[in-house]
């Protein structure tokens, strides 16, 4: 029997912004079809998101956005602000679904990200301190790989990459390590997609990691393929806090899914896809932030006690 108290409590957890889709291509300076999968961070009070961006040719690159609340008035960069490095075979085909965290170390942002070209999609990292220049770290794993990002800090000593690898066409979550940001060992499964489920066909991560004092919230995206095509839904887990290769807790049901028209209307019906996040302590506030239909971004707001609750009130994973 399902846990009807704690799907009441899922379904209720995030509140769509009622001016959603808050960016459209049509808000664009310059002529795209498509915005969408951002990632977002706070700067200095001020919400910044790295949309991807689709061209006219299908390709993308990587183009910030800045606002003071997070919801209106985006200040949009005039030109793409990273693109496809032409010298690097592995990104002909451009630059998708970035995730940023905070490289405590480094005292730099790390944006990881997709890279494409005939030979699949990669994984690749650059760093920066002003999201102007970009050092660029190149492919970090072989293909096929996408949905990655880095924890802020080293565990045991070395840094940790959430990725999603995809075999048979299908996809679970894994963790690699590595000392230095270009050697990467120890590859271990973190999180399967469950057969019969919702997220019974992939499974990737969405938001960067959050750090709470109970353990990593990590969002991830699953997706359930339908004669009608792919649905794209939110789930959650709980990592442990000081060794997130650890997980402590997996909800049984999505928490957010396409369910407006502008997120079953688009270049890809039936798909949320939330790739950044960004967390208020002051006001309890988390901003969910995610591209509807392979078209718009937009943002949902939850509670973060309410995640808390919900998922501390969720099965406890058994390794
Ligand atoms: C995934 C990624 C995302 C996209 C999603 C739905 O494989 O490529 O960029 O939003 O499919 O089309």
């Amino acid at each position: 029997m399902p846990n009807f108290e704690l799907q009441k409590k899922a379904n209720e957890l995030f509140t769509r912004y009622g001016g959603n889709p808050i960016l459209t291509p049509e808000d664009w300076p310059y002529a795209v079809n498509a915005v969408m999968n951002p990632a977002a961070i706070k700067i200095n009070n001020e919400t910044l998101i790295l949309a991807r961006v689709e061209d006219m040719r299908g390709f993308s690159h990587l183009t910030v956005a800045r606002s003071a609340d997070g919801f209106t008035n985006w200040q949009i960069d005039s030109e793409p602000t990273m693109e496809a490095d032409h010298s690097n075979r592995e990104e002909r085909w451009g630059l998708e679904d970035p995730r940023i965290i905070w490289l405590e170390e480094q005292k730099q942002y790390a944006i990881t990200y997709t890279s494409f070209s005939e030979g699949g999609p990669v994984v690749s990292l650059a760093i920066t301190k002003n999201f102007k220049t970009f050092a660029r770290l190149g492919v970090l794993l072989p293909p096929e790989d996408k949905d990655a990002c880095l924890f802020p800090r080293r565990f045991r000593g070395r840094f940790v990459l959430i990725h999603r690898p995809i075999v048979r066409g299908e996809a679970h979550i894994w963790l690699s390590f590595s000392p230095d940001l270009k050697h990467w060992g120890d590859h271990t499964m973190l999180i399967p997609s469950r057969h019969a489920y919702w997220d019974c066909h992939r499974v990737g991560l969405a938001c960067q990691p959050v750090e709470t004092p109970q353990g990593w919230l990590m969002f991830y995206h699953g997706v359930r393929n339908t004669t009608a095509g792919a649905l794209y839904r939110l789930g959650l887990v709980l990592l442990d806090l000081n060794e997130p290769w650890k997980v402590l807790r997996r909800g049984d049901e999505w928490i957010l899914g396409p369910r407006e028209l502008y997120e079953q209307v688009g270049d890809v019906g039936g798909v949320i896809f939330p790739s950044g996040v960004t967390v208020s302590k002051e006001t309890d506030q988390l901003n969910l932030y995610y591209g509807a239909a392979d078209c718009t971004i937009a943002v949902a707001t939850a509670k973060m006690s309410d995640i808390m609750n919900y998922i501390m009130s969720c099965p406890e994973v058994s390794s």
